[in-house]
């Protein structure tokens, strides 16, 4: 992408905004930012009118929402190119592009396939929503590199260009709603990954899901699931078939959970399109760590055991956290910045919790729907005061769970630090 002496403002200074700059010097583009929030950058200019400016292009970090923006409206009245930095990153790319999207599990299934696919050889770059932005290692790859990048919904909210050679949906279910505005919309944004796909690029589909199992908006789609299927990767006897041929035993899966399993099932997918011995599915499965705050032990205190899963920001991904701990005596931690989301869905499903502790800024919203749901509970404003209450209150042999089912930002500045509030409160 040629952008020698064009005039290039950058939109938000966050982690990708960074790379994003980073590269457009290394192109010597004369480059601008503006953002809500930093007015300085060293060697690049903060600009206060940039609606006046005669842009070439218009770079938009994930984090900036696009419906209703009228900074965004204006550039797009007078012309002036738009792209998302995902679009930024894909252009600036030379390897193989496998993209892993949907509500939950993003993390955990690129981190496993790109396990696997180091273990097997290939040059791999992890990369994405998972933290380290595609902008930052997109002109370190080339031809024969995999680029295994984890999509959110608001990286693919402005993008047009975007296209990967293997595109995998793991699950589709209401999240962002206060940025979407509605379930349809989210799904709209989402279908967005299948737009530019070619005819020889895979589609591939979680068989087991309500949503992505309708998605088929590509012609060559291949699906997963727990169940018997005829083709694509699926679980019989005990063991994980791709078509015939056995790839790995359950008893080797080592991750908890129903939904867990979806992602070694999709990693396994993915990966199978790229020939791999099933010895290297058994060795990466054997060393694998989720990523920390996801049904993470933190930590046993008299008799009870402590689990962070606070990425779980979604009622979905609490479901799958509780359908995980099913059979244990449970405390359940809930609450933190609600993203407009109904809470009935949860406990409708009459799970066996002991006791729901709410707290937050939607903590009174969910103890309403518990107390309708004819649960014990208590309601706190502040997150400490909850985790202490679970402390001086739960028995030998309680389980208690972070999995909020809320952002984080009415109190803390990501899932990341609430979770590690969580250690310190339990372990010190
Ligand atoms: N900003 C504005 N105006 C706005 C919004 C933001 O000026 O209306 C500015 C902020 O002041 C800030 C900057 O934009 O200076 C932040 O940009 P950003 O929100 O895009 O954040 P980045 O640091 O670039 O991080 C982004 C992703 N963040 C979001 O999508 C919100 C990170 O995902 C991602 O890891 C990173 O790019 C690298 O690719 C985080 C996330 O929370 C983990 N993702 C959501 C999720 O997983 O649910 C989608």
């Amino acid at each position: 992408m040629r952008l020698k002496n064009k005039k290039v403002l950058v939109l938000g200074l966050g982690d990708s905004g960074r790379a994003v700059i980073k590269l457009l010097q290394k192109k010597e583009a004369h480059v601008s930012f503006y953002d809500d929030n930093v007015k300085f950058f060293d060697y690049v200019g903060f600009e206060r009118n940039p609606e006046n400016v005669n842009w070439d292009l218009v770079i938009v970090s994930p984090g900036i929402k696009c419906i209703g923006n009228a900074l965004l409206k204006a550039f797009e009245d007078r012309k002036i190119p738009i792209i998302s930095e995902l679009d930024f990153a894909y252009l600036n790319c030379r390897g193989k592009i496998v993209a892993i999207t949907g509500t939950n599990g993003k993390t955990t299934t690129s981190m496993l396939t790109s396990k696997i696919l180091r273990a097997a050889g290939f040059k791999t770059f992890l990369c994405g929503n998972i933290g380290l932005p595609f902008s930052a290692i997109c002109e370190k790859t080339t031809k024969d590199s995999v680029v295994v990048c984890e999509v959110s919904n608001f990286q693919l909210e402005t993008s047009k260009f975007f296209r990967a050679d293997i595109a995998c949906v793991l699950n589709i279910k209401p999240d962002h709603l206060d940025r979407h505005g509605s379930f349809e919309e989210y799904k709209r944004v989402k279908g967005k990954i299948t737009d530019n796909l070619r005819r020889k690029d895979l589609l591939i589909l979680n068989l087991d899901d309500e949503e992505t199992k309708r998605m088929v908006l590509h012609k060559r789609f291949q699906y997963f699931s727990k169940f018997r299927i005829k083709k694509g990767v699926y679980v019989w006897n005990n063991q994980i078939m791709c078509g015939k041929k056995s790839l790995l035993s359950l008893n080797e899966v080592t991750l908890r959970g129903e939904k867990n399993l979806e992602n070694v099932l999709a990693s396994i997918s993915i990966c199978s399109r790229f020939k791999i011995a099933p010895i290297e599915y058994s060795q990466a499965m054997k060393n694998f760590a989720p990523a920390s705050h996801r049904m993470q032990k933190v930590g046993e205190l008299d008799g009870v055991t402590y689990i962070d899963d606070s990425k779980s920001t979604n009622i979905a991904s609490t479901i799958a956290c509780l359908e995980a701990f099913a059979g244990e005596e449970v405390w359940l931690l809930l609450g933190g910045q609600g993203k407009e989301i109904d809470y009935d869905e949860l406990f409708g499903k009459k799970f066996k919790i002991k006791k729901v502790i709410c707290f937050g800024q939607d903590g009174k919203k969910i103890a309403e729907s518990a107390k309708k749901f004819k649960y014990f509970f208590e309601l706190f404003d502040k997150f400490d005061d909850a985790v202490n209450f679970c402390k001086m209150n739960s028995a030998p042999g309680d389980f208690v769970l972070l999995s909020p089912a809320c952002a984080s930002f009415d109190e803390f500045s990501s899932y990341a630090e609430r979770g590690e509030r969580f250690k310190t409160l339990i372990v010190g």
